[in-house]
Protein backbone atom coordinates (compact mmCIF):
# COMPACT_ATOMS: atom_id res chain seq x y z
CA UNK A 1 0.00 0.00 0.00
CA UNK A 2 1.51 3.20 -0.89
CA UNK A 3 1.59 6.49 0.85
CA UNK A 4 -0.77 7.87 -1.16
CA UNK A 5 -3.53 5.62 -0.61
CA UNK A 6 -3.06 5.93 3.16
CA UNK A 7 -3.49 9.40 3.12
CA UNK A 8 -6.22 9.27 0.86
CA UNK A 9 -7.66 6.49 2.75
CA UNK A 10 -7.20 8.15 5.96
CA UNK A 11 -8.78 11.40 4.45
CA UNK A 12 -11.75 9.52 3.15
CA UNK A 13 -12.84 6.81 5.21
CA UNK A 14 -14.61 8.90 8.00
CA UNK A 15 -16.09 11.18 4.79
CA UNK A 16 -17.87 7.56 3.48
CA UNK A 17 -18.38 6.38 6.98
CA UNK A 18 -20.52 9.50 7.25
CA UNK A 19 -22.12 9.15 3.66
CA UNK A 20 -22.72 5.81 5.01
CA UNK A 21 -24.82 6.80 8.10
CA UNK A 22 -26.25 9.13 6.20
CA UNK A 23 -27.80 7.36 3.65
CA UNK A 24 -28.68 4.93 6.28
CA UNK A 25 -30.66 7.75 8.25
CA UNK A 26 -32.53 8.87 5.39
CA UNK A 27 -33.37 5.24 4.37
CA UNK A 28 -34.14 4.27 7.57
CA UNK A 29 -36.88 7.44 8.13
CA UNK A 30 -37.86 7.06 4.62
CA UNK A 31 -39.16 3.23 5.41
CA UNK A 32 -40.76 4.56 8.63
CA UNK A 33 -42.26 7.60 7.09
CA UNK A 34 -43.95 4.99 4.31
CA UNK A 35 -45.70 3.22 6.95
CA UNK A 36 -47.67 6.52 8.50
CA UNK A 37 -50.82 6.40 6.31
CA UNK A 38 -52.67 9.75 6.63
CA UNK A 39 -56.30 9.42 5.21
CA UNK A 40 -58.45 12.40 3.95
CA UNK A 41 -62.46 11.64 3.65
CA UNK A 42 -63.27 10.71 0.24
CA UNK A 43 -66.33 10.89 -0.70
CA UNK A 44 -68.69 11.64 2.22
CA UNK A 45 -67.62 9.27 5.43
CA UNK A 46 -71.31 7.56 6.12
CA UNK A 47 -72.72 8.30 9.45
CA UNK A 48 -72.96 4.45 10.47
CA UNK A 49 -71.76 1.38 10.67
CA UNK A 50 -69.30 0.57 8.55
CA UNK A 51 -67.85 4.03 7.96
CA UNK A 52 -65.32 5.02 6.16
CA UNK A 53 -62.02 3.06 6.02
CA UNK A 54 -58.77 4.40 5.65
CA UNK A 55 -56.59 2.39 3.56
CA UNK A 56 -53.24 1.34 2.95
CA UNK A 57 -51.04 -0.17 5.34
CA UNK A 58 -49.12 1.01 8.81
CA UNK A 59 -49.85 3.49 11.35
CA UNK A 60 -52.82 5.22 10.74
CA UNK A 61 -51.66 8.73 12.22
CA UNK A 62 -54.31 11.48 11.03
CA UNK A 63 -57.59 11.37 9.31
CA UNK A 64 -58.91 14.91 7.72
CA UNK A 65 -62.10 15.10 6.51
CA UNK A 66 -65.04 18.03 7.15
CA UNK A 67 -68.86 18.16 8.32
CA UNK A 68 -71.32 20.64 7.36
CA UNK A 69 -75.00 21.56 8.14
CA UNK A 70 -75.94 18.51 5.37
CA UNK A 71 -73.21 16.21 6.68
CA UNK A 72 -73.36 16.58 10.66
CA UNK A 73 -70.85 13.24 11.55
CA UNK A 74 -68.62 10.88 10.14
CA UNK A 75 -67.73 7.83 11.17
CA UNK A 76 -64.30 5.86 10.20
CA UNK A 77 -63.26 2.44 11.15
CA UNK A 78 -59.64 1.95 12.45
CA UNK A 79 -57.62 -0.69 14.37
CA UNK A 80 -56.64 0.67 17.39
CA UNK A 81 -53.58 -1.48 18.28
CA UNK A 82 -52.60 -0.81 22.09
CA UNK A 83 -53.41 1.01 25.31
CA UNK A 84 -51.56 3.71 23.64
CA UNK A 85 -54.43 4.88 21.33
CA UNK A 86 -55.39 8.54 21.09
CA UNK A 87 -57.40 10.89 19.16
CA UNK A 88 -57.87 14.62 19.09
CA UNK A 89 -59.45 17.13 17.51
CA UNK A 90 -57.31 19.86 19.26
CA UNK A 91 -55.73 22.51 17.19
CA UNK A 92 -57.08 20.44 14.11
CA UNK A 93 -60.58 21.93 13.89
CA UNK A 94 -62.05 25.69 13.75
CA UNK A 95 -65.40 23.96 15.42
CA UNK A 96 -67.40 22.48 18.05
CA UNK A 97 -65.95 18.67 17.58
CA UNK A 98 -66.69 15.99 19.34
CA UNK A 99 -65.42 12.66 19.65
CA UNK A 100 -66.70 9.46 19.88
CA UNK A 101 -65.32 5.50 19.71
CA UNK A 102 -67.07 2.52 19.26
CA UNK A 103 -65.74 -1.34 19.41
CA UNK A 104 -66.34 -3.44 16.70
CA UNK A 105 -67.87 -6.47 18.28
CA UNK A 106 -66.76 -9.10 15.65
CA UNK A 107 -70.78 -8.61 13.95
CA UNK A 108 -70.49 -4.77 12.35
CA UNK A 109 -72.08 -3.58 15.34
CA UNK A 110 -70.68 -0.46 16.89
CA UNK A 111 -70.24 -0.66 20.91
CA UNK A 112 -70.20 2.88 22.59
CA UNK A 113 -66.43 2.67 24.25
CA UNK A 114 -65.41 6.35 24.83
CA UNK A 115 -66.41 10.19 24.16
CA UNK A 116 -65.40 13.78 24.71
CA UNK A 117 -66.81 16.87 23.71
CA UNK A 118 -64.56 19.56 25.29
CA UNK A 119 -60.92 19.35 26.41
CA UNK A 120 -60.61 21.52 29.25
CA UNK A 121 -59.11 24.47 27.60
CA UNK A 122 -61.07 24.52 24.08
CA UNK A 123 -64.19 23.22 22.01
CA UNK A 124 -62.27 20.78 20.64
CA UNK A 125 -61.99 17.20 21.83
CA UNK A 126 -59.61 14.52 23.01
CA UNK A 127 -59.85 10.78 23.53
CA UNK A 128 -56.73 10.31 25.93
CA UNK A 129 -54.72 7.12 25.69
CA UNK A 130 -56.30 4.22 28.45
CA UNK A 131 -56.16 5.19 31.95
CA UNK A 132 -55.53 1.62 33.62
CA UNK A 133 -52.17 0.52 31.87
CA UNK A 134 -51.92 -2.65 33.98
CA UNK A 135 -54.57 -4.36 32.27
CA UNK A 136 -55.71 -3.93 28.58
CA UNK A 137 -58.32 -0.99 28.48
CA UNK A 138 -58.20 -0.59 24.31
CA UNK A 139 -58.18 -4.30 23.34
CA UNK A 140 -56.80 -4.08 20.09
CA UNK A 141 -58.80 -4.17 17.19
CA UNK A 142 -61.40 -3.13 15.04
CA UNK A 143 -62.92 0.42 16.16
CA UNK A 144 -65.19 3.22 14.62
CA UNK A 145 -63.99 6.46 15.22
CA UNK A 146 -66.98 9.17 14.63
CA UNK A 147 -66.81 13.45 14.59
CA UNK A 148 -69.81 15.50 14.66
CA UNK A 149 -70.15 19.03 15.87
CA UNK A 150 -71.95 20.01 19.50
CA UNK A 151 -74.63 18.93 19.87
CA UNK A 152 -75.00 16.16 17.26
CA UNK A 153 -75.04 12.97 19.38
CA UNK A 154 -74.77 9.12 18.63
CA UNK A 155 -77.99 7.30 19.47
CA UNK A 156 -78.88 3.42 20.23
CA UNK A 157 -81.99 1.74 18.84
CA UNK A 158 -84.63 3.19 21.42
CA UNK A 159 -83.09 6.79 20.41
CA UNK A 160 -81.09 6.75 23.89
CA UNK A 161 -77.94 9.02 23.92
CA UNK A 162 -75.06 6.10 24.60
CA UNK A 163 -72.58 8.71 26.05
CA UNK A 164 -73.87 11.50 29.17
CA UNK A 165 -73.70 14.42 27.42
CA UNK A 166 -72.54 16.52 30.48
CA UNK A 167 -70.09 18.08 31.81
CA UNK A 168 -69.15 19.06 28.33
CA UNK A 169 -65.46 18.15 29.15
CA UNK A 170 -66.02 14.67 30.44
CA UNK A 171 -64.36 11.51 29.22
CA UNK A 172 -67.40 9.46 29.10
CA UNK A 173 -68.03 5.55 28.64
CA UNK A 174 -71.23 4.85 27.33
CA UNK A 175 -74.59 5.03 30.00
CA UNK A 176 -74.58 1.25 30.97
CA UNK A 177 -77.22 -0.65 29.37
CA UNK A 178 -77.11 1.39 26.46
CA UNK A 179 -77.06 -0.46 23.08
CA UNK A 180 -74.96 0.24 19.80
CA UNK A 181 -74.72 2.54 17.41
CA UNK A 182 -78.17 3.05 15.40
CA UNK A 183 -78.73 6.86 14.96
CA UNK A 184 -77.49 10.30 15.85
CA UNK A 185 -79.24 13.33 16.34
CA UNK A 186 -79.42 16.40 18.28
CA UNK A 187 -78.73 20.10 17.95
CA UNK A 188 -76.83 21.03 14.51
CA UNK A 189 -74.49 24.08 15.08
CA UNK A 190 -71.04 24.85 14.18
CA UNK A 191 -69.67 22.49 11.19
CA UNK A 192 -66.65 22.83 9.33
CA UNK A 193 -62.71 21.56 8.65
CA UNK A 194 -61.13 19.25 10.61
CA UNK A 195 -57.91 16.83 11.04
CA UNK A 196 -57.88 14.19 13.55
CA UNK A 197 -54.30 13.18 14.91
CA UNK A 198 -54.36 9.80 15.90
CA UNK A 199 -51.47 7.76 18.35
CA UNK A 200 -51.76 3.84 18.71
CA UNK A 201 -54.25 3.66 15.26
CA UNK A 202 -52.78 1.50 12.12
CA UNK A 203 -55.51 0.85 9.21
CA UNK A 204 -58.28 -1.73 9.18
CA UNK A 205 -55.92 -3.95 6.90
CA UNK A 206 -52.94 -3.83 9.34
CA UNK A 207 -51.66 -5.40 12.26
CA UNK A 208 -53.24 -6.29 14.21
CA UNK A 209 -56.25 -6.33 12.62
CA UNK A 210 -55.37 -7.55 9.00
CA UNK A 211 -58.97 -6.93 8.27
CA UNK A 212 -61.98 -7.68 9.44
CA UNK A 213 -61.70 -11.29 11.64
CA UNK A 214 -58.37 -12.35 13.51
CA UNK A 215 -58.03 -10.54 16.72
CA UNK A 216 -60.79 -8.49 16.05
CA UNK A 217 -63.12 -11.42 16.27
CA UNK A 218 -65.73 -11.35 19.00
CA UNK A 219 -66.71 -8.67 21.66
CA UNK A 220 -64.47 -6.36 22.52
CA UNK A 221 -66.00 -5.41 25.51
CA UNK A 222 -65.94 -1.26 26.42
CA UNK A 223 -64.28 -0.16 29.33
CA UNK A 224 -66.84 0.59 32.21
CA UNK A 225 -67.86 4.39 32.83
CA UNK A 226 -66.60 4.38 35.82
CA UNK A 227 -62.91 3.82 34.40
CA UNK A 228 -63.50 7.06 32.37
CA UNK A 229 -65.28 9.13 34.85
CA UNK A 230 -62.25 8.18 37.32
CA UNK A 231 -60.07 9.73 34.57
CA UNK A 232 -61.72 13.01 34.39
CA UNK A 233 -62.28 13.01 38.25
CA UNK A 234 -58.31 13.21 38.05
CA UNK A 235 -57.63 15.54 35.59
CA1 LIG B 1 -68.09 14.41 6.07
CA1 LIG C 1 -66.66 20.18 21.60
Amino acid sequence: MSDGFRKRQGRWGPRISVIGATIVLVFGLSAQQALAVTHTESPDAPALVPGQTPGGSGALTSISGSTSPADQEDLYRICVTSNSFSATTVGGAGFDTQLFLFADDGIGVARGTVANDNTTASLQSTLPPAPNTGTPSYLPGVYYLGISGFDHDPRDSSGQLIFPSVPFTGVFGPVPGRGPLASWAGATGSRGAYTITLTGAATFSSAPCGGQGAVCAGPSPPLPATKWNLLLAHG
